[in-house]
């Protein structure tokens, strides 16, 4: 694999890496079959439009984007001193006396999460309130303070340790802006105080697998400023936890943009955003005029004004109560299923990764009413999707625009969802597609969509094809889809919604 990000060094001649990509644009498809740029590309000015357009469709994840993606289902815990106080944002003056759960237990966190399909758990080692769920050695402002298990106690040892007893993926959370911290704002006192946390975290507790940072900061006009830097922390994390992604302010995972389970129709996982870390950054983002929450991300006329894209795919955070930490008059606000259920389609169905947060109560466990919703939710994806409806779904197939593929469909079997997937590996490129069924000896229309992606699931009213069609209108090279799944999603009783 040719990775530009590696050889940009060796490369800065704009000229002679103008040449390269011209070749690539001009040779045949067998000819350039290994031929992609993993996370970005910088494209050089003499590039037209439509060059730009279909080099865009050689931008792959790096393997550690990947391995994420298909995680799909990731879940967020939320607890800390807020959980004992009732607020969602401490102020970093909390007594850590106030934290002392009772009945902590973190393999009931990974068991009720694993068993709904979760596979991985990002904890919030640290919130904006500044209190460090693990004994740091940069603060007293933590567990060690505090009366649980005597001050001898470590929330990010015994959570990690439970997802490595269950083979579950573990990730943390840990907030730059800070509350508590008295050098908070002095950059470079705070700077230092910050890679020191985050290297305490990723040496002593195994494998991580994503850092989220935040981006959220309430200091307002005249708050402090802190600037933090970022390159940096990159640098730590890059060195010490290869495997992890970054997400958020991270630069390897995009937050789709809102706190409510929403994904967009059309989701490109190439797209010119970046996250802003430093002013050059800010500056390409204003003048390409997007932000996390903008509509269009990735379309072509955005590429056409792109000096550099980037694989960042996106990840819908949101949490199956109104609040992200646990309050207890929240406890018959638990989302239904019916809304888990749309969430996951918004989703995981619109070419991203759920992060769904449950956060454990003052006992230090799952309360009963989220761990039934999430049992709930786990047996109902898994009747859903176990039963695949189509014979030969998994026959991969290489699109051109305007090319059609039939898949026979289970003898008698009613189907209202669809699965489709392109092979991300070899870049992300449907533009539009449409979803037929045969029935009753001619082609009637199902459903139809825009982006693909890794997954893309969309939902129709209940017909008994004898196969189905699905044609690529609009794609930005030869795609590659993965995979067709033709499935069958059962009412839900009225207690159920
Ligand atoms: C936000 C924070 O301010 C919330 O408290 C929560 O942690 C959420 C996931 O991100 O920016």
């Amino acid at each position: 694999m040719f990775s530009v990000e590696r050889n940009m060094s060796h490369m800065r001649n704009n000229f002679v890496f103008g040449i390269l990509l011209l070749l690539l644009l001009t040779t045949s498809c067998n000819q350039r079959a290994n031929t992609y740029f993993e996370k970005k590309l910088t494209f050089p000015d003499i590039l037209t439009s439509d060059q730009k357009v279909k080099l865009s469709a050689y931008i792959v994840p790096t393997q550690r984007q990947y391995a994420w993606q298909q995680l799909e289902l990731t879940a967020f815990i939320h607890f800390g001193m807020n959980t004992f106080t009732g607020k969602e944002w401490g102020d970093g003056n909390e007594d850590p006396a106030l934290f002392n759960p009772t009945d902590f237990n973190a393999e009931q966190w990974v068991t009720v999460l694993q068993q709904a399909g979760f596979k991985m758990i990002i904890l919030t080692a640290k919130h904006h309130d500044g209190f460090c769920l693990w004994p740091t050695q940069t603060t007293s402002h933590s567990v060690a303070a505090s009366p649980w298990r005597n001050g001898q106690g470590d929330v990010v040892r015994e959570v990690s340790e439970a997802c490595n007893k269950y083979d579950m993926k573990f990730g943390i959370y840990l907030s730059p802006w800070d509350r508590n911290a008295e050098s908070y704002g002095d950059s470079p006192r705070y700077n230092e105080l910050f890679v020191k946390q985050l290297t305490e975290l990723l040496t002593q507790y195994g494998a991580i697998d994503e850092v989220w940072f935040d981006g959220a900061n309430g200091e307002g006009p005249n708050g402090k400023k802190q600037e933090y830097n970022w390159e940096r922390y990159y640098n730590v994390i890059d060195s010490l936890q290869p495997g992890a992604v970054k997400a958020n302010m991270g630069d390897d995972v995009r937050w789709v943009g809102n706190e409510n389970g929403l994904g967009r129709e059309t989701e490109w996982s190439v797209t010119p955003l970046y996250p802003e870390i430093n002013e050059s950054v800010r500056s390409e983002n204003e003048r390409l005029n997007i932000s996390h929450t903008a509509e269009d991300l990735g379309s072509r006329e955005l590429i056409k004004e792109a000096k550099t894209l980037y694989w960042n795919p996106s990840e819908v955070d949101v949490s199956i109560r109104p609040g992200w930490f646990y309050h207890p008059e929240e406890d018959d606000k638990v989302k239904s299923l019916s809304q888990l259920i749309d969430i996951y389609f918004q989703s995981v169905g619109m070419n991203s990764v759920l992060l769904l947060n449950v956060p454990p109560d003052t006992r230090g466990r799952i309360h009963e009413n989220d761990a039934e919703r999430l049992r709930q939710f786990g047996n109902y994806l898994s009747t859903l999707f176990e039963n695949e409806l189509l014979i030969d779904g998994e026959m991969e197939w290489k699109a051109r625009t305007g090319a059609s593929r039939e898949y026979m469909v289970r003898k008698g079997e009613t189907i209202n969802t669809v699965m489709l997937q392109e092979d991300i590996r070899k870049g992300q490129r449907v533009e539009s597609f449409t979803v037929e069924g045969w029935i009753n000896n001619e082609w009637s229309s199902l459903t139809e969509g825009t982006t693909i992606g890794y997954k893309r699931l969309l939902h129709f009213g209940d017909v008994v094809p004898e196969k189905i069609k699905v044609t690529i209108h609009g794609t930005r090279d030869i795609s590659h889809i993965l995979k067709v799944g033709a499935y069958y999603a059962p009412p839900l009783t009225t207690d159920q919604k």
